[in-house]
């Protein structure tokens, strides 16, 4: 896979405002992986990895979804965020990690899972985490890691297209590697819905000492896939408490994430991380 140095660097950029909306295409007739993969799955390589072919990326992107039983979110996510990320030519792979078992679901110790997996199999420089449920509107939205941490998900359909607060930082976001790690990752101590996200906010501007940028609202555009087929989980009772308590983040995060994997499985799509959290009483 190592690209030929003698490629230009890919440069991504739409100059025409018009060709910047990307279709997104919300499909409730559900195709199977085999018509998702004939349609979208062309040039990729096992575990949902595409590199460029005709240029040379400068960052390794992986994008990390958290995931429990939403097969329809999946697919339309699949379908939608392939071609987008293709356009951007942008050497990236998506990993899709699924929390096996009965625990509380914890999407924070998911993204540490997903992170900690990627950089056993290639040597990604730019993390992207992201809720399955959210396919972005704009090309010009570039999945790409800059000297902040980003919050991508900026306008949000289902909030009409409104940040709902200054400080939010759910959905979507993008660290660089090194930042990544400065923050020691997400937290691990979140189980069930909220709190998690404002968590790394925090980590970002306490422990990092860097405040988070985003891209103008006009351009971080996201639909939200809503589909019958999800349970919301139930709002964590002690989220409050812990992310109020200013904890020692060094004590919490990367480093305490525990887990048992079950397997990885490389689809045609992205590559299947299962895993069990053991949970806490
Ligand atoms: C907030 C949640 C976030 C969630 C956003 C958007 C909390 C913590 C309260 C101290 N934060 O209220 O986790 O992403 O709403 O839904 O619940």
């Amino acid at each position: 896979l190592s690209a030929s140095n003698s490629l230009p660097l890919c440069n991504f950029s739409i100059s025409n405002n018009d060709s910047s909306i990307y279709k997104v295409i919300v499909n409730q007739t559900l195709y199977p992986y085999n018509i998702i993969e004939q349609q979208v799955g062309k040039l990729l390589h096992a575990g949902g990895h595409f590199v460029p072919t005709t240029c040379r990326s400068e960052q390794r992107v992986a994008l990390i979804v958290c995931y429990r039983k939403r097969e329809q979110h999946l697919r339309m996510f699949l379908d939608n965020i392939h071609p987008f990320l293709q356009k951007q030519n942008l050497d990236y792979t998506i990993f899709v990690v699924n929390q096996h078992g009965n625990e509380d679901f914890n999407r924070a110790a998911l993204f540490n899972v997903g992170y900690l997996e990627a950089m056993k199999l290639y040597p990604f420089d730019c993390f992207i985490f992201h809720d399955v449920d959210l396919l972005p509107e704009d090309l010009r939205n570039v999945y790409k890691c800059g000297d902040q941490p980003r919050h991508m998900s900026v306008a949000v359909d289902k909030f009409n297209y409104k940040l709902l607060y200054s400080t939010l930082f759910g959905g979507v976001t993008a660290f660089r590697l090194s930042d990544f790690i400065a923050a020691n990752g997400y937290p691990t101590v979140y189980w069930g819905w909220g709190g998690e996200d404002d968590d790394m906010y925090l980590r970002v501007v306490k422990k990092l000492k860097k405040s988070i940028t985003r891209y103008p609202i006009e351009i971080a555009r996201y639909k939200m896939i809503r589909t019958h087929d999800h349970t919301s989980g139930t709002a964590n009772p002690h989220r409050h408490t812990i992310l109020y308590s200013k904890y020692d983040y060094g004590l919490d995060g990367i480093n305490t994430t525990n887990y048992t994997i079950h397997r990885v499985t490389f689809y045609k799509l992205f590559t299947l991380i299962n895993v069990t959290l053991p949970q806490e009483p």
